[in-house]
């Protein structure tokens, strides 16, 4: 069963009526990633001010739905062109532990830095190495607006810096070298022009 901070995913899903299903049964809604360099990956988002609505729960629901099944340890809205300060979280190998950042700020870092190599949905295939503060702080908002903290060291440390980066525009590769950026951004747009070929020739095949 995924817990959301403390609420249990039947909770999660029941404005949208799936409490009555297993999760197997559970009909996944599975969001476009943006893939880099997509322009949108840059777009800052905006803060929630509605919350606990079926929408922001949908919202919420359907990205955790994404993530489980890229796999991946982290979304941030902006990765499926919702521009809403909204991050889902999980860092456990059982994917049983989904954390639901919303309006997240971190309120301290620490001076010790780590080195991690890190990945993003948004640029497959790609792990390179980010130093950032290996602790912080973090206060945000669930989904119907309580505040609470977290006290965050190692991937979910990590991670949560990772997915603020995308809220405001910025995506991992912009802390490497711009060599080492131009070559990942050609190879990824190689492979999108390689994946829109192989679309158009399926549909002319149809
Ligand atoms: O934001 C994202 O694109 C998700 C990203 C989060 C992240 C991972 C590692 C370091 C920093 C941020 C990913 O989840 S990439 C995939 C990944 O790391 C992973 C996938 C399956 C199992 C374990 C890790
Ligand atoms: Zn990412």
């Amino acid at each position: 069963m995924w817990r959301i901070c403390c609420l249990e995913l039947p909770a999660l899903h029941h404005p949208v009526n799936r409490t009555h299903l297993s999760k197997s049964e559970l009909i996944m809604a599975l969001l476009d990633i943006l893939r880099y360099p997509d322009p949108r990956l840059h777009k800052i988002a905006t803060p929630v001010t509605e919350f606990g609505t079926e929408r922001l729960r949908t919202l919420v629901a359907d990205m955790a739905d994404t993530m489980y099944d890229a796999p991946g340890v982290g979304l941030a809205a902006s990765q499926v062109d919702v521009h809403e300060q909204v991050v889902t979280i999980d860092v456990t190998e059982a994917q049983d532990d989904l954390m639901v950042f919303i309006n997240p700020e971190i309120t301290w870092s620490s001076d010790e830095r780590a080195v991690y190599d890190e990945g993003c949905l948004s640029v497959p295939g790609v792990y390179d190495g980010v130093e950032r503060p290996s602790r912080v702080k973090v206060r945000a908002f669930d989904l119907d607006g309580k505040e609470f903290t977290v006290d965050a060291d190692g991937l979910l440390a990590v991670c949560i810096q990772h997915e603020m980066d995308h809220l405001k525009g910025k995506v991992f590769v912009e802390y490497l070298s711009p060599l080492k950026r131009n070559r990942i951004k050609a190879k990824l747009q190689k492979e999108e022009r390689g994946l829109a070929r192989e679309a158009a020739q399926r549909g002319a095949r149809r």
